[in-house]
C-alpha cells in the first residue's frame, strides 16, 4: 500500500458570506469586534468587488485541487499525497486542517503558504500555529518558509508583466513609457527592526521578475496597509501613483507579487481603488492577472513541497 503523506496548505482565508465578515474581522483583529463603522465599511468594500462575492475561497479551494492533482501526477511511486486546507482567519482553521490529518491516520506531513514571501507577521505566524497543533497530535511536519525566487514562479509572474505591456502598446503606448509598480501588501515598520527578510525578499522577486520579462523601467511599492496609529511601510501605491504623475508618468502597470489570487486587496484595493485614482490622475492603469491555478504556479508549489519531502526523507528520488 502507497503510504500516505499529508500536505498541510495554509492561506489567509475569507468569509463565507456577509454575515460571517464580522467573526472574521474579530479574528483578523486577535478577537476585539470591530467599531460598527469599521464593520458596515468592510462589508461595503465585499460587496463592491466583483459579484459581492469571496473569490479567496473558491481561489483557494481549486489551488488546493491542482496541487494535490500535480503532486500525485509526479509523485515517486510510493507515496500518495493528500491535500488539507488551513486557513489563518476562517474555516478550517490551520488548527483544524492539521487535526484533520491526525484523525485520518496521517503521521507526516509538509506544510506550505499560499504567500510566497516570509515575515514573521505572515506566514511565520501561520507555521507557529501548524507546529503547535502538530505536536499537539504527535504529528511529524516540516515547512517551505518561502518560494519567492522559485524560477517557475518568476517565469509565471514575468508573463504576466509582458502580456499587460502587449496590452498596454496596443492601445498606443510605448513599452517603455509603462512603469511597472510592483507591490506587496505593507506591514507595520516595527518588522524591519527585528530584521524580518519579506521587504528584501519581495525586493529580490521585483528583480527578477523585471529581468526576466526585460523591464527596466519600474519601481516597487506597498499596498493595503493596515488602518492602526502605528507607521506602516510605504510608499504606498495611491502616493507612489500620485508622485509618477507629476513626474508625468502616463502609464502604468500595478503587479502585485506578494498575493497569488484574486481577492479583496486585489479587487477592491487595486481594481476599485487604485483605479479611481488614476482617472483622477488622468493616468491609465492596469494589473497584471493573478497567479489563481496557473499551472507554472502549481508545479512551483508542487516542486517544493516534493523537495522538502526529500529532504526529509518521506519520499526516495
Ligand atoms: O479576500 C479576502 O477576503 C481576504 C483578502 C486578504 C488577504 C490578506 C493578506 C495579507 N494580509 C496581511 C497582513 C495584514 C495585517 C493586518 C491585516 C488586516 C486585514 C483586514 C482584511 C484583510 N487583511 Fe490582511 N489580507 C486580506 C484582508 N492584514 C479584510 C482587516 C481590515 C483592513 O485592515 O483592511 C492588520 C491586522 C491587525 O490589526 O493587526 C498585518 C499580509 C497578507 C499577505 C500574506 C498572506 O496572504 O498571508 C502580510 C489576501
Amino acid at each position: 500500500m502507497k503510504k500516505k503523506i499529508g500536505v498541510l496548505v495554509m492561506s489567509y482565508g475569507t468569509p463565507k458570506s456577509l454575515d460571517d465578515v464580522e467573526a472574521y474581522y474579530t479574528h483578523i483583529r486577535r478577537g476585539n469586534p470591530p467599531a460598527p463603522e469599521q464593520l458596515k465599511e468592510l462589508k461595503d468594500r465585499y460587496k463592491a468587488i466583483v459579484g459581492g462575492v469571496f473569490p479567496l475561497r473558491e481561489n483557494t479551494d481549486r489551488q488546493v485541487e491542482d496541487l494535490q492533482a500535480e503532486l500525485n501526477r509526479q509523485q515517486p511511486a510510493d507515496a500518495e499525497f493528500v491535500c488539507y486546507q488551513g486557513l489563518k482567519h476562517a474555516y478550517p482553521f490551520i488548527e483544524d486542517g492539521v487535526k484533520q490529518m491526525a484523525e485520518d491516520g496521517i503521521t507526516e506531513a509538509v506544510g506550505i503558504v499560499l504567500a510566497p514571501h516570509y515575515s514573521t507577521m505572515s506566514v511565520g505566524s501561520y507555521i507557529k500555529r501548524a507546529k503547535e497543533t502538530a505536536e499537539e497530535a504527535g504529528l511529524r511536519i516540516s515547512f517551505i518558509e518561502s518560494y519567492h525566487l522559485h524560477p517557475l514562479l518568476i517565469e509565471a509572474f514575468a508573463k504576466r508583466v509582458s502580456d499587460k505591456l502587449d496590452a498596454f502598446v496596443e492601445t498606443g503606448a510605448k513599452r517603455e513609457e509603462v512603469k511597472v509598480l510592483f507591490s506587496a501588501h505593507s506591514l507595520p515598520e516595527r518588522i524591519l527592526s527585528i530584521g524580518d527578510p519579506y521587504r528584501d525578499q519581495l525586493l529580490e522577486t521585483s528583480e527578477a521578475v523585471a529581468e526576466k520579462a526585460g523591464v527596466s523601467n519600474w519601481q516597487f511599492t506597498w499596498q493595503s496597509a493596515g488602518r492602526t496609529a502605528e507607521p506602516w511601510l510605504g510608499p504606498d501605491v495611491l502616493d507612489t501613483m500620485k508622485e509618477l504623475s507629476e513626474q508625468d508618468v502616463r502609464y502604468m502597470l500595478v503587479s502585485p507579487l506578494g498575493f497569488v489570487s484574486d481577492h479583496l486587496e486585489v479587487l477592491y484595493d487595486l481594481d476599485i481603488e487604485a483605479q479611481q485614482v488614476a482617472e483622477e490622475l488622468d493616468v491609465r492603469l492596469m494589473r497584471i492577472d493573478s497567479l489563481n491555478t496557473d499551472p507554472l504556479y502549481m508545479r512551483t508549489l508542487a516542486d517544493c513541497v516534493l523537495a522538502e519531502c526529500r529532504k526529509e526523507a518521506l519520499v526516495h528520488e
